[in-house]
Formats: C-alpha cells, sequence, structure tokens
C-alpha cells in the first residue's frame, strides 16, 4: 500500500547514514567538548543534529519566481480521503469544516475556514521534494503557524505540533495519516496553514481545505487534510509513537530536513 518506492528510501538513508558517519568522525577530531553526547542523549536522531549542524534552525528555505512554477503540482498519497465526514464537509465547501487546536494550550480553540482566511496571509514559491524522487514548484498562500499558536498560547512544557488529517492509510478507516514538527519549525517564518495553491483554492488533491507547509524539509512532512492541531511534550502516546504515519510505518526520518 505504500507509495513510496522502498529502493529509493534506502538509498536516501544510506547517503544521510554515510553523511553523518562523515560528521561524527569529523567532530571527534575537532573538539572533546561535552555538546555533541548532550545532543545525542537529547534523544534526537543523527539526520537532526547532522542538519542542525549544517544548517541554522533560522535559515529560510529558497523561495522562486512565477516563472519557476511547475505547470502542475501533482497530487501524492492520498488525493481523496476515505472517510464519509470529510466527503460531506466537501460536498459543502469545507463550510462546516474547522480547525480544533488544543493540546497544550492556554486557549484552546477552533478556526473556520473564513476565519483562517481573515487573518494575515504570508505567500511563498517553494519546491517541494518527495522522497519517492520527484520535486515540483508551487505557490502556497496561508496563515503562518507562529499566529496560531500566539492565539491559543502554548503551554512552557509544549515541545512539538501533532497534525491529524481526515484521510484513513487503512481500508478498515483506522490510522489517520498525521505528522509532527517540534517549536523550531512551528515558529519559522514559513511555515503556513496553506489554504491556496498557485492562486486558487487548495484542490482536494492537495490537500483542501488545509494543508501544511514546513518548508525545510520533505515532503511526506507536510500534512494534507488538516483537522485537529495538538500541542504536545511527547508523542510516545500518539498512535505507534514516533510522530508522523510514515515514522510509524516505514521508519522514514522524524526530522526529514532537506
Ligand atoms: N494527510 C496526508 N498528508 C500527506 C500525504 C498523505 O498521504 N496524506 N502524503 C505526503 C507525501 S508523501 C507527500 S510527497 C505530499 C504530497 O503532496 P501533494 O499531494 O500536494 O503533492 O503530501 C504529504 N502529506
Ligand atoms: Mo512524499
Amino acid at each position: 500500500m505504500s507509495p513510496h518506492n522502498p529502493d529509493k528510501r534506502k538509498f536516501f538513508r544510506r547517503t544521510l547514514g554515510g553523511l553523518g558517519a562523515l560528521l561524527l568522525a569529523g567532530c571527534d577530531r575537532i573538539s572533546g567538548s561535552e555538546w555533541f553526547p548532550k545532543v545525542m542523549s537529547a534523544g534526537e536522531s543523527l539526520s537532526k543534529s547532522v542538519h542542525k549542524t549544517l544548517v541554522s534552525r533560522k535559515s529560510m528555505a529558497q523561495e522562486f519566481s512565477e516563472a519557476d512554477l511547475s505547470p502542475q503540482f501533482r497530487s501524492n498519497g492520498t488525493s481523496n480521503p476515505d472517510n464519509p465526514a470529510y466527503q460531506a464537509m466537501a460536498g459543502n465547501n469545507f463550510a462546516d469544516w474547522s480547525l480544533k487546536v488544543d493540546g497544550l494550550v492556554e486557549k484552546p480553540r477552533q478556526f473556520s475556514l473564513a476565519q483562517l482566511r481573515a487573518l494575515p496571509s504570508r505567500t511563498q514559491i517553494t519546491r517541494h521534494d518527495c522522497v519517492e524522487g520527484w520535486s515540483a514548484i508551487g505557490k502556497w498562500t496561508g496563515v503562518q503557524l507562529s499566529q496560531i499558536l500566539a492565539a491559543v498560547r502554548p503551554a512552557a512544557d509544549a515541545r512539538f505540533v501533532v497534525f491529524h488529517c481526515a484521510d484513513p492509510m487503512e481500508s478498515n478507516g483506522k490510522d489517520l495519516y498525521y505528522e509532527s514538527i517540534d517549536m523550531d519549525d512551528a515558529y519559522h517564518p514559513q511555515t503556513i496553514l496553506a489554504y491556496d495553491l498557485n492562486g486558487k483554492m487548495l484542490p482536494v488533491a492537495n490537500g483542501a481545505p488545509i494543508r501544511l507547509r514546513v518548508e525545510r524539509q520533505l515532503g511526506y512532512k507536510h500534512a494534507k487534510y488538516l483537522m485537529r492541531v495538538e500541542l504536545v511534550n511527547s508523542f510516545e502516546k500518539i498512535n505507534g509513537g514516533k510522530g508522523g504515519y510514515w515514522e510509524d510505518s516505514n521508519d522514514y526520518q522524524w526530522y526529514a530536513g532537506i
């Protein structure tokens, strides 16, 4: 059932692993300082540590111009959620849809699509990279996640933002797609809840009514069909405990930095 090519995935993992080994060797040589063991014992994945070393977490993903737009932004993974509740909302132009934002926050809230659209927006033209080996450049418009967080006021112990989706990944209707990011990425200016693609309402094939754009990470982190945003301090108790559908089912890296 996986739409992802296992060979490419293995290649991808080997490449990251090789890079990590290279840097580990390098770090060993340059210092006996304690920063590296500390980072690793905090339970972070090797790829995340490597990524942090190479690229500042504040860096921006490259933005492109209209001339660079792909003629068509393809759909991947779920293209139409097999979920009666979602289908009913889609049939009514998502007038009855709302995004629940809760968990470790002071003010849990629900946002209608109209409320999200009424907030200040950000538009960005970025390249989407899928581990299956394809990329596409699209123009996304949405509300910065930082604005939503400002409205709900995260508790001091909130560490991750979990995105719960409408699409079941199994034919029994269970195992809804989900993903998660840390607070660094949550507050990043290019992290948006997108409602428009290429200047038009986000199509169902690409995640209507709202999908996450988290531009410094790979395609599978960009959760489509958002229903609920939950702030947590651990995802141990959520589904398989690894922070995302592909992380749970196929051991994908949780931090999927590009
Ligand atoms: N809810 C949900 N989000 C998802 C997926 C999915 O199947 N369901 N697939 C992921 C993968 S692997 C990719 S590459 C992108 C594809 O986005 P697109 O359909 O707009 O091309 O969405 C990601 N987000
Ligand atoms: Mo993907």
